[in-house]
């Protein structure tokens, strides 16, 4: 099997920049040279040119970004790009893994996967639900909006938001809430609240955690995907933050009482053994924002996740 690395370093969704430098870093980690022990055959791509991708857009775009989704035009260009390399990695029956960049990337990787294969469930692990709209986000950062865009429930056009243009209804897929599982909830905005309730979305907060242990959770969350079908791929989005900031201190939200460095690892284990998994994304790994030995721990632990995920296991 082929894993074709994708480099996405995108950091228009959030304040801070610093979320461009972890492909770079993991790669220098030895990542290829550890897929290809795992057993992969590897395909690296170079990273998506967001500099000249985003600002070439910026320059020729008609409108100005959307005032509460905040470079709207910038990662509207960025996350195109990304859809499209995805959305062929795939269809070449290759496994995606994509490098973040901050989470506004899952509008680019998630409108490429159900592009190649419409019918993928998806499991967000995050401290946070990112199911803003520009009409309900409190920050406006766009890194807090990839699902709310992806549901037709939430934003019914795409269009209207200045650099989604592309996200034409019928051509973009979206994502149906009973396809989407989150695991490791702790912070969430008022109004996303009301949506995930109304929506009826799986929802495994920290709580949940304590409450039934990661295996329990895990099981249930491959459960509610796999029992709408069996084959059906699913795609993992990890965002480092839902991780304890004792371990992953190098990002731009850090919110304590997260998962533990061995919770953190079980979920990608748990995803690879179902068989099911099809690509996956790991994100808002950001050095600059923590001293010396935290970002190099965040670095080392968004490692292993990636080794996990892609099939280490202990035994
Ligand atoms: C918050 C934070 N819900 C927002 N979201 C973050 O800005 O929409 N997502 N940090 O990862
Ligand atoms: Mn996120
Ligand atoms: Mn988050
Ligand atoms: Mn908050």
């Amino acid at each position: 099997n082929t894993i074709s690395v994708i480099g996405a370093p995108m950091t228009y969704g959030q304040p801070f920049v610093g979320t461009d430098s972890s492909p770079a870093l993991l790669r220098e980690q030895g990542l290829l040279k550890d897929l290809s022990t795992l057993g992969w055959r590897v395909e690296d791509n170079p990273d998506l040119d967001f500099n000249k991708i985003c600002s070439e857009a910026t320059r020729n775009h008609p409108r100005a970004s959307q005032p509460n989704a905040k470079h709207s035009i910038e990662v509207g260009a960025g996350n195109k790009a990304l859809a499209e390399i995805v959305e062929s990695k795939l269809k070449m029956g290759r496994f995606p893994l994509i490098l973040g960049g901050d989470h506004s990337i899952g509008i680019g990787s998630l409108a490429g996967v159900l592009r190649a294969k419409p019918e993928t469930g998806v499991i967000w692990v995050d401290a946070h639900a990112d199911l803003n709209t520009p009409d309900m986000s409190e920050s406006g950062n766009m890194h807090g909006m990839p699902l709310g865009i992806m549901m037709k429930e939430l934003v019914p056009d795409r269009r209207v938001i200045p650099g989604l243009e592309w996200m034409e209804e019928g051509v973009v897929p979206r994502l149906s809430p009973d396809s989407l599982v989150y695991v490791g909830l702790r912070d969430i905005d008022k109004a996303e609240r009301k949506c995930i309730r109304e929506l009826g979305i799986k929802t495994f907060t920290m709580y949940d955690i304590d409450h039934l242990g990661i295996g329990r959770v895990m099981d249930l969350a491959l459960e509610h995907l796999l029992s709408k079908g069996p084959n059906r791929p699913i795609h993992l989005s990890y965002d480092i933050d839902a991780v304890d900031p004792l371990h992953a201190p190098a990002t731009g939200t850090a919110v304590r009482g997260g998962l533990t460095w061995r919770e953190a690892h079980f979920v990608c284990e748990h995803v690879v053994k179902s068989g099911a998994l099809a690509s996956a994304e790991i994100v808002e790994l950001n050095p600059t924002l923590s001293d010396g030995q935290g970002a190099s721990e965040t670095i080392e632990l968004g490692y292993q996740l990636i080794a996990a995920l892609c099939g280490e296991r202990i035994f």
